[in-house]
C-alpha cells in the first residue's frame, strides 16, 4: 500500500537524519586548556559541593542537620532546597575560579560559614558554625565520593588524635595517592563513620538517612551514622561529627603532588584573594563614588559572587528526539562549564540564560567567559542545533520532571551569546590575543546562525517564526513559546505558519551585525557579502514597520492569525465514566483573522528598541517611548512590567492551574536589554533626547532601589519582581540574569 511503501520509506530515510543529529564537530581548543583538576564549587546544587573539572572526578560534599530534640527524623540539608526554608544562603564573594566563602543562614538559628581555597590541586575548606541556642547540637557529615571504579578509598576509623584527624586516603588517577586531614577546633565532639559500596549519586542524602539511627549517649539522644556500615574500599566515605554550640573545621585535600594550605598560609591565602576580588570588582565595574548606600552595595557584591559561586561543571548526555520522531537519543556525551540560573530549582545550563550569565561574568572575567562559550558551543551538533535546556547526567536530570528531560531538535532559543560575542571581538586586546580560538568559534557559530534563520524562517522572506507551538492544544488561552524564552507571553492566539515573530526578527538583525564583524575578520569574500545581505535585510526599518508595525495600536507587534475575544471557560461535558462533568476550555468568541496581534503590548514591542534598529527621535521611538512611561502600560516603581496592563492577558492563567508568568511580572533581563538600548539612545542628541535621558535614570534607579530592598527584606535576590508590589517573586535564590542588577549598577550598560 501507499501508506506502507512511505512508512518503509521514511523508515529507512530516517537513520540518515538522525544521524546527523547526534553529530558533533571537532570541539573548539581553546588555547590554554583550563586545568581540570582545579577543584571548585562546581557542584552547583548542593549547598556546600566541590568538585573537579573531570567526567568521572572525586566528588567532597557536605550535609547537615539540627539533632532533633525528639524521635523525629533529622531535618538533612544537602542538595539546595527551598523546602528547607533557609533564612539565607549566599556566596557572598567567589571568582568562580579559586576560592568562596559563603553564608548559610539555618533556620534553626545556625550560621554556618563555607569557605574554600584550592591550591594545585588541592583544596582546603573551612566550616564554621555558630547556634544560638547553646544546648542545641549540630551534625555535620563530610563526605567523598569516587566516581571511577578504579580509585581507591578508605576510611581511617581510629580518629584518637585530638588535632588534626586523618578522614580518607585513596588512590586515583587525578590525584595519585591522596588524603584529607581535618582539624576541629570544639570540645567533647562525638563523631561517626560510614562507608558504602554503592550509592545512588541523585539521593545521597537518602542513604545518609537510611544509615543514621538515635543512639543513647551521655549527652541524651543522639542520631549518627551507624558505625558498622563501612565496607572495604567503599564508593562514598563520610564522617560524622556531632558538634557544640561554636566550631570550626578545617579539611584538606592532599594529592600526591601537592599538600593542602592549612592554618596560617591557608587565611593569608583566602584573605589575598578576596583582596584582590574586591578589587577586581571595583575595576570592572566602578561603583564607588556613585552614591550607592550599602545595601545596593551588598546587592551588587553578592549578585555577582553568586552568579561566579554557582558555577557548575556537568558530564553526561542529553536526550533528544527529533520533531515527529519518538525515538529518544542520547546527546554526547558532553562536558558542560556553565553558570545556573537558581541552585535550588534549575542547577543546569540554559541556553539563552548563558548568554546573560556571561553578559556580566565577561566584565569580569573574560577568560571565564570565554572557556563557557566554549564548551557551550561544543555541544552543537552538525547541523548548527544547539538544546534549549541541558541536563546532562543523572544528577541534572533527576531534577526535572520526565516531561521536561527530552529536548526537541527543531526548537531555538534566542541567541544572546551574540551580544557577548560581539562585545569580546570589539575587544582587540582580548580578540588577538585568542586568534586562533576566534578562527574556530567563527565557523560554528556561523553553523548556528543558518540554523537559526534556515529554520526558524517565516513563510515571507525576511519573516521569522519560533517553532514549537503547540497548534491544537484547546486547554490553554495562548499556546506557549518556549522557544523564544518568554514562555506565556502572548502571541497570535491561533498558532500559524503565517505567524511572524518580532522579538526573532530582531534576535536576528543582532545576530547578523555580529556575523558581519566576524566574517570581516575570519570569512570570505563570499560570506562577507552574504552577512551583508542578511544585516541590509534585517536591519531594513521600512520592512520593520511593513511586517511589524500596528498603525492602529501605534505600536510594533506580532503578526499572525489572531483572534481578539478569547477566554478560558468552564464548559460542560458531556459525562463519561469517570470524566469530571465541566472543563476548562478556551472558548474563541471572535473568528481569528490574519491581522497583528496589537492587543498585546509588553516586552516583545521593545525588541526594535533593544536591537537598536528605532531611528533616534522618530515617531516610532516617541509611542514606544510614551508607552515604556506609562503607568498603565509598562511603568511601575520597580522596572519595566512584561506586559501592559492594557492587555486582555495582563496577569492572566494560561490553563486552570498555570498561573501568568511573562504576563505583568518584572523581569531583570529584559529590563537590562532595555536599559542599555536606552542608555545609547540617550547619547544621540536630538527632541526626544533629554527624555530619554529621564527614563534611563529613573528606570535604572527604580530597579536597583527594589532590589536592594528585598534583598534586605528577604534575603534573597528573585527570578522576578510583582510588579504592582516590587516583591521578589517565583524562584529564588536566582542569581541568574538577575545579576544583571550589577551592571546596571555599574557604568557598563553598553554591554
Ligand atoms: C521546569 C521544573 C524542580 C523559565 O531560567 C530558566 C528558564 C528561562 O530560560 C525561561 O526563559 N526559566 C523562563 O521562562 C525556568 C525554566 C524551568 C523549566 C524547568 C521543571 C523543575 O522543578
Amino acid at each position: 500500500s501507499v501508506v506502507g511503501a512511505l512508512a518503509a520509506y521514511a523508515y529507512f530515510h530516517w537513520p540518515s537524519k538522525d544521524s546527523t543529529l547526534i553529530k558533533f564537530l571537532p570541539p573548539i581548543q581553546l588555547a590554554e586548556q583550563p586545568k581540570k583538576t582545579i577543584w571548585g564549587s562546581f557542584r552547583s546544587q548542593n549547598y556546600f559541593g566541590l568538585r573537579t573539572k573531570t567526567p568521572k572526578g572525586m566528588l567532597f560534599g557536605m550535609a547537615w542537620y539540627s539533632q532533633p530534640s525528639m524521635m523525629s527524623m533529622p531535618n538533612m540539608r544537602h542538595v539546595c532546597d527551598q523546602g528547607d526554608g533557609l533564612n539565607h544562603y549566599a556566596w557572598t564573594k567567589a571568582d568562580g575560579r579559586s576560592f568562596g566563602q559563603q553564608i548559610v543562614n539555618d533556620s534553626s538559628g545556625l550560621i554556618l560559614n563555607t569557605d574554600w581555597i584550592s591550591h594545585e590541586d588541592t583544596f582546603t575548606a573551612r566550616i564554621s558554625g555558630l547556634q544560638k541556642n547553646p544546648k542545641q547540637r549540630t551534625a555535620v557529615i563530610l563526605y567523598l565520593l569516587k566516581q571511577d571504579p578504579q580509585a581507591t578509598l578508605s576510611i581511617n576509623k581510629k580518629l584518637n588524635d585530638r588535632h588534626v584527624k586523618r578522614l580518607f586516603n585513596g588512590q586515583s588517577d587525578e590525584f595519585g595517592s591522596y588524603y584529607v586531614d581535618l582539624s576541629i577546633s570544639a570540645h567533647g565532639v562525638y563523631s561517626s563513620t560510614l562507608g558504602g559500596a554503592s550509592v545512588d549519586i541523585t539521593n545521597i542524602r537518602d542513604y545518609f538517612l537510611r544509615h543514621t539511627t538515635a543512639d543513647e549517649t551521655s549527652d541524651g539522644l543522639i542520631y549518627q551514622l551507624n558505625q558498622q556500615d563501612v565496607v572495604e574500599n567503599p564508593v562514598i566515605a563520610a564522617i560524622q561529627l556531632n558538634l557544640p554550640e561554636k566550631f570550626d573545621l578545617t579539611i584538606s585535600f592532599n594529592s600526591q603532588n601537592h599538600t593542602a594550605l592549612t592554618e596560617k598560609s591557608f587565611l593569608e591565602a583566602l584573605n589575598a584573594r578576596v583582596t584582590s576580588f574586591e578589587e577586581k570588582i571595583e575595576e570592572a565595574f566602578k561603583l564607588k563614588n556613585k552614591g550607592y548606600t550599602n545595601n545596593e552595595l551588598h546587592l551588587g557584591q553578592l549578585a555577582l559572587s553568586n552568579m561566579l559561586g554557582s558555577i557548575g561543571y556537568f558530564y553526561g548526555h542529553n536526550k533528544v528526539q527529533l520533531p515527529g520522531s519518538d525515538k529518544v537519543q542520547a546527546y554526547g556525551t558532553h562536558s558542560l562549564v556553565t553558570a545556573v540560573p537558581s541552585r535550588p530549582f534549575f542547577p543546569r545550563g540554559f541556553l539563552w540564560d548563558e548568554g546573560f550569565h556571561n553578559m556580566l561574568i565577561r566584565k569580569f572575567d573574560q577568560e571565564l567567559s570565554l572557556e563557557i562559550l566554549v564548551s557551550w558551543l561544543n555541544t552543537m551538533n552538525v547541523n548548527g542545533w544547539i538544546p534549549r535546556e541541558m541536563i546532562l547526567g543523572e544528577e541534572a536530570e533527576s531534577r526535572v520532571p520526565a516531561e521536561f528531560v527530552i529536548q526537541r531538535s527543531n526548537v531555538a532559543n534566542p541567541p544572546s551569546w551574540f551580544y557577548v560575542i560581539w562585545k569580546m571581538i570589539e575587544d582587540k586586546e582580548f580578540s588577538v590575543k585568542h586568534k586562533k580560538v576566534f578562527e574556530q568559534i567563527y565557523p560554528k557559530v556561523s553553523r548556528w546562525y543558518n540554523w537559526l534563520r534556515q529554520s526558524q524562517k517565516g513563510d515571507q522572506k525576511n519573516t521569522f517564526r519560533w517553532r514549537g507551538r503547540n497548534a491544537t492544544i484547546e486547554t490553554e488561552l495562548n499556546p506557549k513559546t518556549l522557544s523564544s524564552g518568554l514562555d506565556d507571553y502572548p502571541r497570535a492566539s491561533h498558532p500559524s505558519t503565517q505567524e511572524r515573530h518580532l522579538d526573532l526578527r530582531c534576535w536576528l538583525a543582532i545576530a547578523s551585525r555580529v556575523m558581519v564583524e566576524l566574517a570581516n575578520l575570519f570569512g570570505s569574500e563570499a560570506e562577507k557579502k552574504r552577512y551583508d545581505e542578511y544585516l541590509k535585510h534585517d536591519s531594513d526599518f521600512e520592512d520593520l514597520v511593513e511586517k511589524h508595525w500596528s498603525h492602529e495600536a501605534k505600536a510594533f507587534v506580532d503578526y499572525g492569525l489572531h483572534s481578539y475575544d478569547v477566554e478560558l471557560k468552564r464548559v460542560p461535558l458531556k459525562k463519561k465514566g469517570k470524566q469530571p462533568e465541566e472543563w476548562i476550555w478556551k472558548r474563541v468568541s471572535e473568528k481569528p483573522q490574519l491581522r497583528m496581534v496589537d492587543d498585546v503590548f509588553g516586552y516583545n514591542s521593545l525588541y526594535p528598541l533593544i536591537a537598536r534598529l528605532i531611528p533616534p527621535n522618530s515617531e516610532y521611538m516617541e509611542h514606544t517611548l510614551n508607552r515604556i512611561r506609562d503607568e498603565k502600560e509598562l511603568w511601575t516603581n520597580f522596572g519595566l512590567r512584561s506586559l501592559s496592563k492594557q492587555s486582555p492577558y495582563y496577569g492572566q492563567k494560561n490553563t486552570e492551574h498555570d498561573p501568568p508568568y511573562w504576563r505583568g511580572y518584572i523581569w531583570i533581563n529584559l529590563n537590562y536589554l532595555t536599559l542599555s538600548a536606552l542608555n545609547h539612545y540617550s547619547g544621540v542628541p536630538g527632541r526626544l533626547q533629554e527624555r530619554t535621558q529621564q527614563i534611563f535614570t529613573e528606570l535604572r534607579q527604580n530597579i536597583v532601589r527594589n532590589m536592594a530592598e528585598e534583598l534586605q527584606r528577604t534575603g534573597y535576590i528573585w527570578e522576578n519582581y510583582d510588579d504592582k508590589t516590587g516583591r521578589g517573586r517565583g524562584t529564588h535564590p536566582f542569581t541568574g540574569w538577575s545579576s544583571l542588577v550589577l551592571m546596571i549598577m555599574s557604568d557598563q550598560l553598553d554591554g
